[in-house]
């Protein structure tokens, strides 16, 4: 698992360079946001339930087959395991926010993930809905605690979203 600063010094490592003035500017960058990133982290922990429910609401409101008879989410079990699967979701986004890097992401929660989704029949394309959903209320409780920029919560989130999708950058 990989953060901002161990990111970058893997990379001059491998090139066997010393830091140069684009290390410095990266680093500064990572260090000066770092206290917006700790209170977005703090923001999602402390909402993660309440985020979770109403972007479910969100989301089958949006979709609502998933939770008809035919749907993927209908039954208990799986809609509970797609509300678990939102928290993940949350939960690793923060963790991606403090370390500055989607390294995290790809290492604990996207590997495997869609091959998982299809063989179980969990659509994709709601599912990065529901991440998006989630995204612009992260976003939007950044905004009202005045936590600037908010776009750094868009990283991670749209990170899940693209190599969920497999769309290209
Ligand atoms: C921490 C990393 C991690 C992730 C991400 C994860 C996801 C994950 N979601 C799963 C299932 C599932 N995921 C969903 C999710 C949904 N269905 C829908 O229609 C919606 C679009 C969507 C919710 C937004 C559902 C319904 C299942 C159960 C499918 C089934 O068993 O038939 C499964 C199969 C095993 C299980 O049911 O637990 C995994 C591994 N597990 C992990 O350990």
């Amino acid at each position: 698992m990989r953060d901002a600063v161990t990111s970058l010094i893997r990379n001059y490592d491998v090139a066997g360079r010393h830091l140069d003035r684009n290390a410095f500017d990266q680093l500064k960058a990572y260090f000066d946001s770092g206290s917006v990133r700790i209170a977005m982290a703090g923001l999602i922990n402390a909402n993660s339930a309440a985020i979770v429910k109403k972007a479910s609401a969100q989301l089958f409101e949006e979709v609502p087959e998933l939770i008809r008879p035919s749907g993927n989410a209908y039954t208990t079990r799986r809609f509970s395991a797609c509300l678990r699967d939102l928290d993940y979701y949350l939960r690793y986004v923060s963790y991606a926010l403090v370390a500055g890097d989607n390294n995290v992401l790809d290492e604990r929660v996207l590997q495997g993930l869609r091959e998982t989704y299809n063989s179980l029949g969990v659509p994709i394309g709601p599912t990065v809905r529901g991440i998006q959903i989630m995204k612009e209320m992260v976003q939007a409780m950044a905004e009202d605690a005045n936590l600037a920029p908010s776009s750094l919560a868009e990283a991670p989130f749209d990170h899940l979203s693209r190599e969920l999708s497999e769309v290209s950058l």
